[in-house]
């Protein structure tokens, strides 16, 4: 019986690839496409042959602006035939509202009103073309939502228009009765100079200012944390405490380039090992959703590789987190970092006056406190040793 391999995606994984993703052509700023396009039901049946579980659309990717009613009907149609005849299912859609030059100002927080209006309307038809294939999260990506000069927009001005979208495209749900949660993926910059709600922090912090802030979650994705210089596991844990982690966009990225989309680990190992670590041990349950694409090098098998290594190296990682989690040194080290012998419980916590009065009086070994070693260097360097296969063969103790 040959043994199966052990990093092989199965549904329960959550795997999941955007149509524009897979069938992503190539084409560049700086060149033409170097691959055929697929059809939606092409990219369908490609990612039920790699093993995912899902796909994910913009509204054009799935029914081109020019389609006529009926030519939408039978795309639609053979679409939900193709979910139907692979088992794929589409838990995400979203609309396009950075393509199409009407929005070359914004689209909800464009100056001009009409383009505003073609944005909810735009979004209006995404949505009930997202239920309509059974997605249940709607992601709003504000790719044009911002400014090349500051003389163009007062930003209070962008984020009211903002959330008077947000709140009405809530309200169409509600009155709808959709089954349907919104989810807000920030980005610092790209393709507009500087994009309002640059970060999954400041997304977090504007969903709360939303009338229906309880239908309103987050899409964090790696590149756009990265873009910022910031920690991705890190806004993700934010996200995460805050209830509002509702999807994820996982991919990779240069922290010093612009947002490349990059195969999922392939530029930060150690940190992509940390973000599934987390995903894992808090037993986030949502679509694992990678948001990238091959190599502009890549032919049609390239590109199959590309979305089998996304998911191999989520599933590569998965058991170095369960193999970091049983390592009984690298557990030893962490729990003699965190060690709590209850001597400041009298002090911590919630505030009491008789706490503070305790804790007014206390008197600190401040030496003792300031020479503590913590081992943290060899605590990364045995969490370097497990990620590149050592550990596992490495004595039990000192190497
Ligand atoms: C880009 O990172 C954005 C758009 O592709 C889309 O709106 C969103 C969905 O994952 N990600
Ligand atoms: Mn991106
Ligand atoms: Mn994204």
């Amino acid at each position: 019986m040959p043994q199966t391999d052990p990093y092989q995606p199965r549904h329960e994984h959550r795997f999941t690839f955007g149509l524009w993703t897979v069938g992503n052509t190539g084409r560049d700023t700086w060149g033409h496409a170097v691959r055929e396009v697929l059809s939606p039901v092409d990219i369908v049946h490609l990612l039920a042959e790699v093993g995912a579980y899902g796909v994910n659309y913009h509204d054009n990717d799935l029914v081109p602006a020019e389609a006529t009613p009926s030519e939408r009907d039978r795309i639609v149609r053979d679409f939900k035939r193709a979910l139907k005849d692979t088992g794929i299912v589409n838990p995400m859609a979203t609309t396009n509202l950075a393509a199409d030059p009407a929005f070359k100002d914004g689209a909800f927080t464009a100056n001009d009103p009409a383009v505003r209006a073609y944005a909810l309307q735009k979004s209006l038809r995404g949505i009930d073309l997202g239920v309509e294939t059974g997605a249940t999260t709607y992601v709003f990506w504000g790719g044009r939502e911002g400014v090349e000069s500051d003389a163009s927009k007062d930003p209070l001005e962008a984020l009211k228009r903002y959330r008077e979208a947000l709140n009405y495209l809530c309200a169409y749900v509600k009155d709808r009765g959709y089954d349907l949660k919104f989810a807000l993926e920030a980005k610092p910059n790209e393709p507009r100079s500087d994009l309002f709600l640059p970060t999954t922090g400041s997304m977090l912090a504007f969903l709360h200012t939303l009338d229906h802030p309880e239908m309103v979650g987050l899409n964090p994705e790696v590149a756009h944390e990265q873009m910022a210089g910031l920690n991705f596991m890190h806004a993700v844990a934010q996200a995460w405490d805050a209830g509002k982690l509702f999807h994820i966009d996982l991919n990779d990225q240069n922290y010093a380039r612009f947002d490349q989309d990059l195969r999922f680990g392939s530029q930060n190992p150690k940190a992509a090992f940390f973000l599934v670590k987390f995903l894992e041990d808090v037993g986030y349950a949502g679509s694992r959703h990678f948001d990238a694409h091959a190599y502009r090098t890549e032919d049609a098998e390239g590109v199959k590789e590309f979305a089998r290594g996304c998911m191999r190296t989520y599933l590569l990682f998965k058991e170095k987190a369960r193999q970091f989690n049983q390592d009984r040194e690298i557990q030893a080290l962490v729990k003699a970092a965190c060690a709590d012998d209850g001597a400041m419980t009298p002090y911590l916590g919630t505030y009491s006056a008789k706490k503070a009065k305790a804790l007014r009086a206390h008197a600190f070994d401040l030496a003792a406190l300031r020479q503590r070693g913590l081992a943290y260097e060899r605590l990364d360097q045995l969490t370097i040793e497990l990620l590149a296969g050592v550990r596992g063969s490495a004595r039990a103790g000192r190497a």
